[in-house]
């Protein structure tokens, strides 16, 4: 199954903290890394005042469930020590899975296709980068996220 995984992080090192999540994601046996977006710095929404984060998607092959990713995530978030202090706030790592496929959950801990993706520039403008079909780019482009001069990288 194809699934897209959004990375974001706005506390810490945050490239470092992505790329980690990149790294950790090849590592994982079930996963095969396709590609990745680039790397976009993006003004942050909802939630407290809070500084900007860095945001990314990749694009796995994958035999994991659904919900296997889902732990998948929460494990890299651990390891990028996010504490849960604050709904919406500021964190060193978030990870989210957007699409498994043509799967839909609805679940009290997992809803896929990810229920707000569609209306966050901060997800759709990597997403494009990496599944074009996917998504439309806006008249007048994206407003809020901006290409970072950085990049995620593998080996290989
Ligand atoms: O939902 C992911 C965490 N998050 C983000 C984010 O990743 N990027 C931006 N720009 N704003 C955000 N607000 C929250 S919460």
């Amino acid at each position: 199954m194809r699934a897209h995984l959004a990375l974001g992080s706005n506390l810490g090192d945050r490239l470092a903290n992505l790329q980690g999540a990149l790294d950790g994601l090849a590592a994982t046996e079930g996963i095969e890394v396709v590609a990745w977006s680039s790397v976009y710095e993006t003004d942050p929404v909802g939630g407290p005042v809070q500084d900007d984060y860095l945001n990314a998607v990749v694009e796995v092959d994958t035999t994991l469930t659904p919900h296997e990713l889902l732990a998948v995530c929460g494990r890299l978030e651990r390891a990028a020590h996010r504490v849960r202090l604050e709904r919406w706030g500021p964190r060193t790592l978030d990870v989210d899975v957007l699409l498994a496929g043509d799967l839909v959950v609805a679940t009290d801990d997992l809803e896929v296709p990810h229920p707000r993706m569609w209306e966050r520039t901060f997800v759709l403008a990597p997403l494009h980068d990496v599944a074009p079909d996917l998504v439309t780019v806006p008249d007048g482009g994206w407003t809020g996220v901006r290409r970072a001069p950085v990049a995620l990288h593998l080996p290989g």
